[in-house]
């Protein structure tokens, strides 16, 4: 009993001051953001194909698959340098599919349909690579870029 006062003073003596980051910062208020694939005039996309994150914060990267084939993204300078909470799958409904925990490191989507993938940047980084690791998809321009913060 004696040692369970202790340590709730001294937790009251290090209060607000001390330095440390309130909770779970991978459930914090996810920033949305939609990455498109597609193609167009034979022309295979990212859109957009620059995508900026900031350490820290948590996001909800919606992949979205517009196209009548499937895509992937793979950007191993991306997977190394986040904390993945979770992969979430719904059906044609919006009902819950699968939720998928752990690392990730690639994720195709089949042709029209959309993933979330929650994660939280850990390490910055300038130009990380991004592609579609289909055969073919990235000569046609399936590429871009990733820059952490
Ligand atoms: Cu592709």
């Amino acid at each position: 009993m004696k040692k369970m006062i202790c340590l709730a003073a001294a937790i009251a003596l290090i209060g607000p001051s001390a330095a440390m980051a309130e909770g779970d910062l991978s459930r914090a208020n996810p920033t949305k953001v939609t990455l498109e694939m597609g193609t167009t005039d034979g022309h295979m996309y990212f859109k957009p194909s620059h995508l900026e994150f900031e350490t820290g914060k948590a996001y909800n990267l919606v992949l979205k698959n517009v196209d009548p084939i499937k895509h992937e993204i793979e950007s191993h300078g991306l997977v190394e340098r986040i904390f993945t909470r979770k992969v979430e799958i719904a059906n044609a409904s919006g009902d819950l599919v699968a939720e998928i925990k752990g690392n990730i490191r690639e994720i195709e989507i089949g042709p029209g349909q959309e993933v979330q993938w929650f994660f939280v940047p850990i390490q910055p980084g300038e130009k990380l690579d991004l592609k579609c690791a289909l055969e073919g998809h990235a000569e046609a321009g399936m590429v871009g870029d990733i820059t952490i913060r």
